[in-house]
């Protein structure tokens, strides 16, 4: 091809792209919203508007909720960070793509082939698409770059005292303590600081802006003064049962230890590190939602402030000594509750909805909001008709999250229903049992009539194909073989 027929060649490809009649139109459209989407790593419900935790402390969070909807039962699509957000940034589920645990990335997934990704999505609109931080797992992250802008990680977990402070065994990554000295250390200072730069700029077009933040991620660390405010000596444990998991299935019990990185409970426990731990969790908590304050500050005190639709939310749970573990990997309350948050200029401020809610509704929510073409290839649904109308929607959607093929957990608005891949079950009753102490199915008591009707409508909801696992090392692979191993020998 000679350079001239090449340059040809290379105008009418921009041509035909630029040819789909919906493209153009939502290319041309002059009163699109920006979008502002800030991740945070591994936030369980330990908000102040969740009431996770009596002693969270989280201003800047809590005042958004003010400004939008919240939704106090949404749901992650897998407990662990890869799987997480690989679904909710491609509208696809585990059991659609294999992506199950922390490994294959997103873009090594057959079933996900020319599925476009959230950022992806609102470039081809004609977005100017920006990153900061962890949005993506990994690498993953690189593919701002390729579509817009990538502020970069900005340092990841963060800087490392030499030697650890609270945990001297264990994962590389598994401690906690004051450290380091001040904010500007941190990465999410940094995340937050190019993302207040990026809102002061001048945009010629709409523009999204995902802003991931990586704490209260472990290492829990966050400088001293995040500790003052969350003294020692005045913390509360979460509250636990003793033996709370002696009703567990076997497999349950497997699952969510064998193979596991966390420290035992055994250890945090017995050692003393209890309150210490859920001191520097909440201390980097604080910490973050400081980071999310000084973005929201940034976005109000620019032009864009009363035309952006906001969007938080967390990638999954996080155990802190309930049902004795922790960490993430399980199909429990702790571990797939999230907070999420979205504050649209033309809905009503102020809105609570109990209505399950998934991670996987981001995608066509934001879509939605955006006034951009539904795909109807993605499984989650949009929630403004939750926005609309929070408590007297008709909503029939209960939230799925999956660790592993077969492994699934059902929750509605009243219960919790949980399958695993040996056969075994559990069900909880939120309406009397908001810790999951008590699985209904463990009893030799027989259900009543209420309760029978209510487990074969949450069995009903479960996956009817699934993706086969696909291939990868990582902590939720060894710990579903391990608990598949014990159930051949059982
Ligand atoms: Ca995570
Ligand atoms: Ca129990």
């Amino acid at each position: 091809m000679t350079r001239a027929t090449y340059s040809i060649a290379l105008a009418l490809a921009a041509i035909l792209a630029f040819a789909d009649p919906n493209l153009l139109a939502e290319q041309r459209n002059a009163a699109r919203k920006n979008v502002l989407l800030i991740s945070i790593d591994d936030l369980n419900d330990w908000v102040g508007c969740m009431g996770g935790h009596p002693q969270a402390k989280t201003p800047n969070i809590d005042a958004l909720a003010k400004r939008g909807t919240l939704f106090t039962n949404a749901h992650c699509q897998s407990p662990v960070c890869n799987p997480s957000r690989a679904s909710f940034l491609t509208g696809r589920y585990p059991h659609t793509t294999g992506i199950y645990f922390l490994s294959p990335g997103y873009n090594q997934a057959p079933a996900l082939k020319g599925v476009p990704t959230l950022p992806e999505r609102f470039a081809s609109a004609g977005y100017h698409v920006m990153g900061v931080g962890k949005i993506f797992h990994n690498r993953g992250n690189q593919l701002f770059g390729r579509v817009g802008e990538y502020g970069g990680g900005m340092g990841g977990f963060g800087p490392r005292p030499k030697n650890k402070i609270s945990q001297p065994h264990g994962h590389p990554l598994w401690d906690w303590g004051a450290f380091p000295e001040r904010d500007e250390q941190m990465p999410d200072h940094k995340v937050a600081d190019w993302a207040i730069g990026r809102l002061k700029q001048q945009h010629d077009k709409p523009f999204f802006l995902a802003v991931g933040f990586w704490r209260p991620h472990v290492p829990m660390y966050a400088p001293k003064p995040w500790f003052d405010l969350h003294p020692r000596d005045r913390i509360q444990l979460p509250k636990t049962l003793h033996k709370d998991v002696a009703d567990l299935p076997q497999y349950a019990r497997d699952l969510t230890t064998l193979k596991h990185v966390a420290p035992t409970h055994k250890w945090v426990s017995e050692s003393g590190q209890w309150p210490h731990a859920v001191q520097s969790y909440l201390a980097s908590t604080s910490f973050v939602d400081h980071q999310v304050g000084r973005v929201l500050k940034a976005l109000r005190s620019s032009p864009y402030r009363d035309n952006t639709i906001v969007m938080l939310l967390a990638d999954h749970g996080f155990h802190l000594g309930e049902k004795q573990r922790w960490a993430k990997r399980s199909l429990w309350e702790d571990g797939t509750r999230v907070p999420l948050i979205v504050v649209d200029p033309s809905h009503k401020g102020g809105q609570v909805t109990r209505k399950p809610a998934e991670l996987i509704d981001v995608f066509p929510t934001l879509l939605d909001l955006a006034n951009l073409k539904a795909d109807p290839s993605q499984e989650g649904q949009s929630l403004v008709p939750l926005m609309k109308n929070p408590n007297d929607a008709t909503w029939q959607y209960p939230a799925l999250t999956s660790f592993g093929p077969g492994n699934h957990s059902i929750r509605s608005e009243r219960f919790r229903y949980i399958h695993y891949n040996d056969g075994s079950e559990e069900m909880y009753d939120h309406a009397n049992d908001p810790h999951e102490w008590h699985n209904l199915l463990a009893k030799s008591n027989p259900l009543s009539d209420e309760l029978r009707k209510a487990l074969k409508w949450h069995r009903m909801q479960l996956p009817k194909q699934e993706h086969a696992l696909l291939e990868g090392g990582s902590t939720g692979h060894n710990a579903f073989r391990a608990a598949e191993a014990n159930r051949r020998d059982r």
